[in-house]
């Protein structure tokens, strides 16, 4: 059966009113682009109208703005889980507009199976390559691209020129059963594949397919600085001194890698540290700096969602599949993001915390407890069941206005149970096998900026004695001054 050919404006007008949209893709890498703008559009007219228009968007995480950003901006979204980046849609969810559920991104796939969020009314899957009896190659990102698939009424694919049909053979697909007939997910070591290399459907549900050539929305980095280098330089030499230990295999563990400036740091100067042995990454994200350390022989295979990488990259990578091929993989987040594969490997987890108390909790998510800045992401699949699980920020942002260490945050992602190890460009705290006093004790000295770190030790000098001491009359004051005056610097506690 040869499927309909349309444009996305024809594919959008399928989207009515009160629907729930499922796209492939995880961040900007393998989500479709061309019609979800067109349904921006056609919000616009129909608002224009004085008609109602807001639907319900279902994605592996982030987005680009041709969805999350034109849909923002067009009043278009109801609801959407799980993470997004965009900065429209940060400004929308925290003026009440949107109703935003930030949940683990592994739990993405699985909550739309278990029906906890509705139906999928439309799939629209960015695809490489398909065939007429339903055989769909995703591009360069995967998400919950084979759950949307199969969940969805009906599917409308769009075929993006701009990917390279070499990557064929990249990607490993298949979807977790429901308890209680689970299995084991068949990954031993990061490179393992269960799968196949495409998505099978209904070839009945198929909509059409819409013909695109659109480069992926790649978000760009800062380039590190002073002091994410120091942070980076830092997290090697805790790894570093592991291995001497021993506690760290001399074989070494495979790395989870979170996204942002830190994290796209923290890799680089792992890559750069010649006692770093060459490693393997069990990871939702593969960013620029994998590809240049995969390129130097220090990654030597990287598992991954997505390649979530600028496009001259991506080109770079599509040019040099040879090369490429027997040390990627991409995944659907449900197994890349796996709870269980996590524990099983080993791994260690690198996550970019936004403010970190003195005891170990690590708020990722809420500006001052209140304000969403991006999501949970999958910092929360790996913190809980890594070997290891770091967290790493600069001691102060704004300028040094925040002390990005505080009394007790304002929001817990990650709480004090997991969260082990905490750096900061100040140093290192080794919190595993600490208690709370010792954790607090531990942090102060070694992560906290010059300017707050009195303050810190004078926060424990009024605290109630516990287990976990705290002055709950004064445990937000630095939140409450920053709030009024614009800086978390107090006079006293
Ligand atoms: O603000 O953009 O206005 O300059 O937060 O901070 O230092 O550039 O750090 O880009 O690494 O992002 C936690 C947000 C860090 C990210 C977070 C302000 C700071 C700056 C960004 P500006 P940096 P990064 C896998 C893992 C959760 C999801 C996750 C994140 C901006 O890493 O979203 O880990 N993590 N996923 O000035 C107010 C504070 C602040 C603060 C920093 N205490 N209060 N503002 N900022 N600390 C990936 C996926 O799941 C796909």
């Amino acid at each position: 059966m040869a499927f309909k050919r349309m444009t996305a404006a024809e594919a959008a007008a399928y989207v009515k009113d009160g629907y729930n949209i499922g796209l492939s893709g995880f961040t900007p890498a393998g989500t479709p682009k061309a019609v979800t703008a067109e349904i921006g559009k056609m919000a616009h007219e129909l608002h224009e109208q004085g008609k109602p228009f807001q639907i319900g968007i279902f994605t592996g995480a982030s987005t680009g703005d041709s969805c999350d950003g034109i849909l923002s901006r067009e009043h278009a979204i109801r609801y959407r889980a799980p993470y997004t980046t965009n900065k429209d849609f940060r400004t929308a969810v925290n003026n009440g507009e949107i109703a935003y559920n930030d949940i683990h991104l592994s739990q993405m796939a699985q909550e739309l199976r278990y029906g906890f969020m509705g139906k999928v009314n439309i799939g629209i899957i960015e695809a490489f390559d398909v065939t007429d009896d339903g055989k769909i190659w995703v591009t360069a990102g995967v998400g919950i691209a084979p759950t949307v698939a199969r969940l969805a009424d009906k599917l409308i694919i769009e075929l993006n020129a701009a990917h390279a049909k070499c990557a064929k053979g990249l990607h490993d697909i298949f979807e977790l059963q429901d308890p209680p007939y689970r299995r084991e997910i068949p990954v031993y070591k990061p490179s393992d594949r269960a799968g196949k290399d495409y998505i099978q459907v209904d070839p009945s549900k198929m909509l059409g397919i819409v013909d695109v050539n659109i480069p992926d929305e790649a978000r760009g980095f800062t380039a590190p600085d002073e002091i994410t280098q120091q942070i980076g330089h830092n997290v090697a030499q805790f790894l570093i001194s592991d291995l001497k230990r021993g506690i760290i295999p001399s074989t070494f563990l495979p790395l989870q890698s979170g996204v942002g400036n830190v994290a796209n740091a923290v890799l680089g100067a792992l890559g750069e540290d010649p006692s770093v042995p060459a490693f393997e990454m069990y990871t939702e994200v593969i960013q620029d700096s994998v590809i240049n350390l995969m390129r130097e022989g220090h990654c030597k295979f990287g598992s991954s969602s997505s390649l979530s990488v600028s496009n001259e990259t991506l080109q770079s990578v599509y040019d040099d599949m040879n090369f490429f091929k027997d040390k990627l993989v991409l995944r659907p987040t449900e197994v890349s993001n796996s709870p269980e594969v996590a524990r099983r490997l080993g791994l260690i987890a690198m996550n970019t915390a936004l403010e970190a108390d003195i005891y170990g909790n690590v708020n990722s998510t809420h500006v001052s407890g209140v304000k969403m800045m991006n999501g949970i992401g999958g910092s929360g699949d790996f913190t809980r069941n890594a070997f290891i699980s770091i967290f790493s920020c600069p001691s102060v942002a704004k300028g040094g206005k925040i002390s990005a260490i505080i009394p007790m945050c304002s929001h817990v992602d990650h709480n004090e149970h997991s969260v082990k190890v905490l750096i900061t460009e100040q140093g290192i705290a080794d919190l595993r096998g600490k208690s709370p006093a010792e954790r607090a004790k531990c942090i102060i000295e070694n992560c906290v900026h010059p300017d707050y770190k009195q303050l810190m030790w004078d926060y424990l000098k009024i605290s109630q004695k516990g287990q976990t001491a705290h002055c709950l009359e004064k445990a937000f004051a630095m939140h409450k001054a920053l709030a009024e005056k614009g800086d978390m610097h107090l006079a006293e506690f």
